[in-house]
């Protein structure tokens, strides 16, 4: 079902002029209120009245976290704190943590953004929405709360952790939808394996999963595990939180964007120019409506394209492939740029390995090195060594197909690598140590 029939369907023409005001509007209101953007924005020469067509938009400065990080805590917002009803922050690796507010408006907004992300994902007012996101400063919890809320289910505010109560409270309640990061949703699969409960006998049926990459292989993995459809889905604090974009649940191929909100591009890794609809990049996003902390140009470092194909859904939004990585997440083992993320794809194509696995980045000299911890399964590890050698080569030569050279790969024990309740740390980088 399509939850706002009349934004989602729209056709490029009215969305295109609709963007085109909104996006007038922001800009106008950012330099009005906010001193640092007026500042970027005469530096850069370059005024509202300067933006007549869309394509002007290139004619504006980037955000990016370090403007945030210059303005910490409250300095971007656009409205007085007797109008901010919420705020957020995300934890970030370095630093002070990015905060985020809301007004009243905002809140609502984002509430309806979740509740069409819930309905693109195939969840209705029918369901028993159980919502493993973590509640706090973090955005999953209280955003897909809000959302699910808005769309009339029934909302089971779990929030991450407590793994056998998870799955009790899901036989119990007969939750229908699962709401979690990947990684915990693979976490609460092998408890459930673990406490003898039989998936196919649960109601549930579909996982609305986001927050961190994750590869096709992991979505097979996780529909096979919990007998379910995966469905992937997309934000981040900057932008609103979850309800930027979200796969529908009859193609599962690419997430809509909710462009009527928010402005995708896509510009050049390095040299930040525009790319045509298409190419890959790093994704930028402009927010069009959102009150207390517009964003202009939000450089996400995140990467993927824009897919303009129709899709059978009937929502006319754009699509952007699954996110394959970071441009801060990406790995430069002796000139070739890998992704975590295609890592996983080829760990999770061999016999034996357990989806879990974590990447030990270091450096010698200027150069990156790679050591791979790949769990095996419990009957391969008692095998004899000669076995283990074997696998160890197969992955080693599947990885050199991957990046050319090779990598130290390390076979440990089941349930050796720690297991997730929200974002799942694949990378230990020591070069940042
Ligand atoms: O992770 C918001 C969210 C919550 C999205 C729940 C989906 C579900 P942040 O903590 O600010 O916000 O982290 C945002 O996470 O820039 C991406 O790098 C990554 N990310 C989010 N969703 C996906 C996804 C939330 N579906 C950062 N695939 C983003 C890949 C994702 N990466």
């Amino acid at each position: 079902m399509i939850f706002n029939k009349e934004a989602e369907t729209m056709s490029r023409d009215t969305l295109e002029s609709l963007q085109l005001k909104r996006l007038q509007d922001v800009v106008t209101r950012v330099y009005n209120k906010v001193p640092y953007y007026r500042a970027k924005m005469d530096d850069a020469g370059v005024s509202p009245t300067d933006i007549k067509t869309l394509a002007d938009i290139q004619k504006l400065p980037f955000t990016t976290k370090e403007d945030l990080r210059k303005n910490y805590p409250f300095g971007l917002f656009t409205v007085p704190m007797d109008e901010v009803v919420r705020v957020h922050a995300s934890s970030g690796t370095t630093g002070k943590p990015t905060v985020v507010g809301y007004t009243k408006a905002d809140i609502k907004l984002w509430a309806e953004l979740m509740a069409r992300t819930l309905s693109c994902g195939g969840a209705t007012s029918k369901d028993m929405i159980q919502n493993a996101y973590g509640y706090g400063l973090f955005t999953g919890g209280l955003g897909a709360h809000y959302g699910a809320e808005a769309l009339g289910a029934t909302v089971i505010p779990i929030s991450g952790g407590q793994t056998k109560r998870q799955i009790t409270l899901m036989q119990d309640f007969g939750s229908t939808v699962l709401l979690s990061t990947p990684s915990y949703a693979l976490n609460i699969a092998e408890a459930m394996a673990e406490m003898g409960v039989d998936p196919k006998k649960l109601p549930l049926k579909i996982g609305i999963f986001g927050a961190e990459p994750w590869s096709e292989k992991m979505r097979e993995e996780l529909e096979k595990q919990l007998d379910i459809k995966a469905i992937d889905i997309y934000g981040l604090s900057e932008i609103i939180g979850p309800g930027v974009a979200a796969e529908c649940i009859e193609e599962q191929k690419g997430l809509h964007i909710f462009e009527d909100h928010f402005l995708p591009e896509i510009v050049d890794k390095d040299t930040f120019e525009p790319l045509p609809v298409g190419e890959a990049g790093e994704l930028v996003f402009t927010t069009l409506t959102k009150e207390a902390f517009p964003v202009i140009r939000y450089r996400t470092k995140d990467i993927s394209r824009l897919i303009d194909t129709p899709c059978s859904c009937g929502r006319t939004f754009r699509r952007m492939p699954k996110i394959t990585g970071r441009t801060d997440d990406m790995l430069i083992i002796r000139g070739v740029n890998v992704f975590p993320s295609q890592i996983e794809h080829v760990l999770m194509g061999v016999e034996g390995v357990e989806p879990h696995y974590q990447i030990i980045v270091d450096r010698k000299g200027n150069m990156d090195t790679m050591e791979v911890l790949v769990e095996v399964s419990e009957n391969i590890f008692s095998d004899e060594i000669k076995q283990l050698e074997r696998l160890n080569k197969t992955i080693q030569a599947e990885i050199k197909d991957l990046i050319g050279s090779n990598c130290k790969i390390s076979l440990v024990e089941p349930k050796t690598i720690a297991r997730s309740e929200g974002k799942a740390v694949r990378v230990i980088d020591k070069r940042k140590i």
